[in-house]
């Protein structure tokens, strides 16, 4: 193993006792100088703001390295139980000013910029985003470590070091065409390389039987071709509080000696070629967030994190206790991030058995005891399955372990229901039918504890459709974790302007503890209070004005609603249904139906995958119809829709505080929760939203006068299916009638013709599962009243108020403390 390892004569803690750093203005300032100037090699000529932001970052990763070290002994010393969150993404955007925030900072160092001449602004914009995540689930991952290092819990992340995040998007006449982000290029100051924990990863090879030295049959695997998975650790900072936890990603490589046989033998380019495959294993996120099923790639990469994580935990247990695992369970939790990483199931019990020796038995009460799954999808043509066949050829022994899991769980399941045989197919970890398939969510469930979903709708539906069987097996394994967002970065981060206010009026207590922010509510009737409320969610529009001008050469009318829907594009989502609605206001313009017109604004964001056809073409028509609508003098002030590419943390960042609007308009029973919903209410917008995921929760909490909710129930949904006929619903809207006249005429595609029939005859159908022509009327009925009720600013500013006041429940701390005092039972650990 390619360790680089100190020599023994090294005198280690004279090295690694350094004296405090200093944290005033004047510290910041001669620790920046020295970076810039001798670190990174720059003078007073250098005009990029990128160095002084790399500068920056040093001084800053520092203060961090610092609470680090202490961080990691005291959890060492105490031997405290720890949880592992086990993910394929970790969405986590920029690291900059996210820490100057947490170490409680931003202030001085602010001052410190200013006083050498720097903007602190413009270099927290230079970062990039760090955009190893699809969206919802990749952000979550990075919400749920910010929260879990505030609460002071020993959780620690670990995931894959993507060369390449998710594609950057462009514009070009109005189609998405995708960039590769090598967000590496430049290098990246908050992560430290630890070639001494390097793991081995086994592929391919083949499995074999002998005897040990005590007489019992043993399998190993052999003949494998090896890869070396890389750690680099990044800090995660908790909230002022000296707890800085650690968030590891796996690099692959080449091993050394993969080239020896090929090397002597003189096939030069065949080894090298070979190297290749072995560092292609994370070299990029696969950048479509629903099942993209049977690609090699992905598996290995699911692998790759797996093993390496596993075998990075086991090898410090046995480093610890020797091969004694019996306490493993009481000190050990992995919490699969959906099934992405549930291979973890069968690996943990290869190393046990295999690499440690313990029997069937005592493997599976551990395995059993220290899984957890979340699950974060409703849409069965979404779960994971990966075809034997493949797994044989790339995991060999694993796939025997899974068949061997299969064998003592579908005897339980013989036991429990004799005789019935459908229910055994049903249940197989083997899906037979057609090609021979693992379905990697059955693992997940058989393999854990705990199996939750994200919301109470989403959980509720898991255990009646998706997974009822499994839950009528196991009742008390299932359970509801509704999800949140961070409050450091999608409120005190993102919104600094209002966070002072709210700080000003209740105190600081809610950027730890977001229930507080229900103490604002007593200031809905205070004249004064509100004007302020008011007068800072301009501000923020203008803000958002400014960005869109100065990154897009966009110009938004600051006095128009700000009506925003920002996510992946996705036909359940039905950005859809907000074309329609604004297809028809265009249609009353052209009729001249304004009276008591609201100018509305309404902002569409977010990438498609690269193979989602439909999607592509709903970025097509909301471009087609971008331009229409500018172009058209009628329209002027009164509408305009706009396309914000490249939707991202980072730009969230600047979206989220200036939203009248949420749209949260998803087909009842399809989104498993949102988390961009609980971001916009935090920040003070009103939603208008189906009952669907967490919007659920969203409206029980601020209560449904100060929601705008609309369509069918989950219910609903499901019984009007079998009937579903759009084209006489159609018939019978006038509105709606003139709206798809528009459509089909091609008054939005006139020198593309036919570009959008797909999209069109889609709505249509009568199988279109997504139902989209069912909610419209009562959709467009709800804008309605939102335009009445923002025409009342002073009753718009007090529902804002009580969105913001109400969003309490939705903070990731909520969650985290959920998560721990239901599943992993963690103890807080103070770092001193
Ligand atoms: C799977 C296999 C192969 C390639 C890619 C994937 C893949 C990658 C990402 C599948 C799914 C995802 C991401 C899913 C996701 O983001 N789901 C969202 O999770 C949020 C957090 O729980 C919820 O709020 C959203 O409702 C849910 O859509």
């Amino acid at each position: 193993m390619p360790h680089r390892s100190f020599t023994k004569s090294t005198p280690v803690s004279t090295i690694t006792n350094v004296p405090k750093l200093g944290v005033n203005k004047a510290d910041f300032i001669a620790d920046f100088k020295r970076y810039y100037s001798h670190r990174l090699g720059r003078d007073e000529y250098c005009r990029s703001p990128y160095y002084a932001y790399e500068a920056l970052s040093l001084v800053i990763s520092d203060h961090l390295v610092e609470c680090w070290k202490k961080t990691y002994n005291t959890y060492k010393e105490q031997d405290c139980k720890r949880t592992y969150y086990l993910s394929m993404e970790f969405l986590m955007g920029r690291t900059l000013s996210n820490a100057m925030l947490n170490l409680g900072i931003t202030g001085d160092v602010a001052k410190a910029m200013y006083e050498l001449g720097l903007d602190l602004e413009e270099l927290v914009d230079t970062e990039p985003d760090a955009g190893l995540g699809n969206g919802g689930l990749g952000r979550l991952a990075a919400c749920f470590i910010d929260s879990a290092a505030t609460l002071q819990l020993p959780v620690m992340g670990y995931g894959l070091r993507y060369e390449y995040g998710m594609f950057s998007q462009e514009i070009v006449d109005g189609e998405q065409i995708e960039h590769p982000d090598h967000w590496l290029k430049n290098g990246n100051v908050w992560e430290i390389e630890r070639p001494e924990y390097t793991q081995r990863i086994k592929f391919g090879g083949r499995v074999e039987r002998f005897i040990d030295a005590d007489g019992s049959q043993r399998k190993c695997w052999i003949d494998t071709s090896d890869v070396l998975a890389v750690p680099y650790d990044t800090p995660i900072p908790g909230y002022k509080n000296g707890t800085v936890n650690t968030l590891r990603l796996w690099k692959s490589t080449a091993t050394e000696e993969f080239n020896l046989q090929d090397f002597n033998a003189g096939d030069y380019a065949e080894a090298v070629a070979e190297k290749n495959t072995a560092e292609n294993i994370s070299m990029v996120l696969y950048p479509n967030d629903a099942n993209e099923n049977g690609k090699a790639l992905r598996l290995q990469q699911q692998y790759l994190l797996a093993s390496a994580s596993l075998q990075d935990i086991v090898a410090n247990w046995v480093g610890r206790h020797g091969s004694n695992f019996t306490h493993f369970a009481d000190k050990n939790c992995f919490q699969l991030n959906d099934t992405h990483p549930s291979v973890s199931v069968a690996e943990l019990m290869r190393l046990l058995i295999d690499e440690h020796g313990l029997s069937w038995n005592d493997a599976w009460a551990i395995t059993k005891k220290t899984m957890a799954y979340t699950n974060h999808t409703l849409l069965p043509e979404a779960l994971e399955k990966w075809s034997v066949s493949l797994f044989e050829r790339l995991l060999p022994r694993v796939l025997e372990i899974i068949f061997e899991i299969n064998a003592h769980f579908l005897a339980e399941v013989s036991a429990h229901w004799p005789g019935d045989t459908d229910r055994l197919a049903r249940m197989s970890l083997i899906e037979e039918a057609g090609e021979k398939q693992v379905r990697m969510a059955y693992l997940a469930i058989v393999g854990s504890y705990s199996v939750n979903g994200v919301a109470e709708l989403h959980s509720k539906l898991l255990q009646e459709g998706l997974f009822n069987d499994f839950y009528q097996l196991w009742p008390e394994k299932f359970n509801n974790k509704t999800n949140g967002v961070t409050p450091r970065r999608w409120l005190a981060g993102c919104n600094p302007e209002l966070a002072s206010f709210i700080t000003e009026t209740i105190g600081d207590k809610w950027v730890t503890d977001l229930s507080e922010l229900k103490k604002l509510e007593a200031f809905i009737n205070d004249k004064k209070f509100c004007k302020k409320w008011y007068s800072l969610q301009n501000n923020a529009k203008q803000a958002l004005v400014d960005y869109s001008k100065k990154e897009y050469d966009i110009n938004l009318n600051v006095n128009a609603l700000f009506d925003i829907q920002v996510k992946r594009f996705h036909e359940y989502k039905r950005q859809l249904l907000n074309v329609l609605h604004v297809i028809h206001l265009y249609d009353r313009i052209k009729r001249g139906d304004t009276e008591n017109w609201t100018n509305r604004c309404v902002l569409i964001g977010g990438k498609a995958a690269p193979g989602y056809y439909m999607a592509k073409r709903i970025i097509k028509l909301i471009n087609n119809i971008s331009q229409v609508l500018s172009s058209d003098p009628d329209v002027g002030d009164k509408l305009s829709l706009v396309f914000l590419p490249n939707y991202r943390v980072s730009a969230m960042e600047k979206i989220c505080p200036a939203a009248d609007l949420s749209e949260q308009i998803s087909t009842a029973g399809k989104e498993a929760s949102g988390t961009g919903n609980m971001k916009f209410m935090m920040n003070g917008a009103l939603t208008i939203g189906t009952l669907d995921g967490a919007n659920i929760e969203i409206r029980e909490e601020v209560g449904a006068d100060n929601f705008f909710l609309f369509g069918l129930t989950e219910d609903e949904v499901e019984k009007l299916r079998p009937d579903y006929n759009p084209t006489e619903i159609i018939n019978q809207d006038d509105d709606l009638k003139r709206v798809m006249k528009l459509l089909e005429c091609g008054h939005f595609n006139q020198f593309e013709p036919g570009i959008f029939n797909d999209v069109i005859n889609s709505i249509k159908s009568s199988n279109d599962p997504w139902m989209t022509i069912a909610d419209f009327r009562s959709f467009i009925d709800m804008q309605k009243q939102v335009e009445v009720a923002y025409q009342d600013t002073e009753r718009w500013t007090r529902m804002s108020i009580m969105n913001t006041a109400n969003s309490g429940k939705f903070s990731t701390d909520r969650t985290i403390q959920n998560y721990n005092d239901e599943i992993w039972g963690l103890e807080p650990v103070v770092i001193k």
